[in-house]
């Protein structure tokens, strides 16, 4: 999965079309490198990141998602919490609803099952704001997996099957790094939920944290999460840097496909 953000602060102040033009090429790109899915974002969840209207949002994401359903051959992810945001990214071609706050917000179970798109819930608690202020756990693995199992259950009950569903541990919302690196050494826990995994790490703090690199710096360090990851189960890897990822797993299949 090729990340695509397409908020304001992601591109220098060319002007619509040209922003169109620079995300398209950019998704076109990711996709030649191998991408199967495409996720389209639109708000940022940034510490800090000023709030998005859901008009605004909607602006931003809705032509982007007609745009490469038009133009390319990948199924379309969008990153959102906004439930007039899912129903009308549906309609213009949509694959799957990427939802950070796990179909939380008022209306958002009933938006995303009457897509009848499949989701992904990920584990965050509270807000993107407020989400890093003390986060606390037990056993951060099983509160993640107490909490996707939660999710699934409400969402059965808004009329999405499990079938549907696509989990993510959720790496840098509301964890420190210990809780990250414990999340990840324990991921294979989350199989007993029984859905495919969505592990998302590539450039963020946690790799900052454990390596002290900068955010151009952590292309190795998400490599060697990625790995891990494939080796540990996870089915979908959200990341920014595709033709590298993709020869790390294309690598691990040649391996894997030996007598
Ligand atoms: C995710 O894990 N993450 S947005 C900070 C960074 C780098 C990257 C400072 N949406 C996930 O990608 N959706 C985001 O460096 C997501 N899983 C799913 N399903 C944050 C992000 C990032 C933040």
């Amino acid at each position: 999965m090729g990340i695509l953000n397409v908020t304001p602060d992601s591109f220098s102040d060319g002007g619509r079309y040209s922003q169109r033009d620079v995300a398209l090429r950019h998704a076109e790109a990711m996709v030649a490198a191998g991408a199967t899915l495409i996720d389209v974002g639109g708000e940022s969840t940034r510490p800090g990141a000023r709030a998005v209207s859901p008009l605004e949002e909607l602006e931003r994401v809705a032509p982007i998602v007609e745009l490469i359903n038009r133009e390319l051959d990948v199924v379309i992810s969008v990153d959102t919490s906004t439930p007039a945001v899912m129903r009308e990214t549906a309609r213009l071609g949509a694959g799957l609803i990427n939802d950070v706050r796990s179909l939380r917000r008022d209306g958002a179970l009933d938006a995303a099952a009457a897509t009848g798109l499949p989701v992904c819930l990920m584990h965050m608690l509270g807000e993107p704001g407020d989400m890093q202020d003390n986060p606390h756990y037990q056993d951060v693995t099983r509160e993640v997996s107490d909490f996707l199992s939660e999710r699934m259950a409400q969402c059965a009950a808004a009329g999405i099957p499990a079938e549907r569903i696509i989990l993510d541990p959720g790496f840098g919302f509301a964890k420190t790094l210990q809780h990250n690196l414990s999340l990840f050494k324990h991921m294979e826990d989350l199989h007993a939920l029984g859905r495919p995994l969505l592990v998302g790490v590539s450039r963020k703090s946690m790799i900052g944290q454990a390596l002290n690199r900068p955010v151009g710096e952590r292309l190795h360090g998400g490599l060697a999460l990625a790995a891990l990851a494939s080796v540990k189960g996870a089915r979908i890897l959200r990341v920014h840097d595709v033709a590298e990822t993709v020869d790390v797993v294309r690598m691990l299949a040649a391996v894997e496909s030996a007598e």
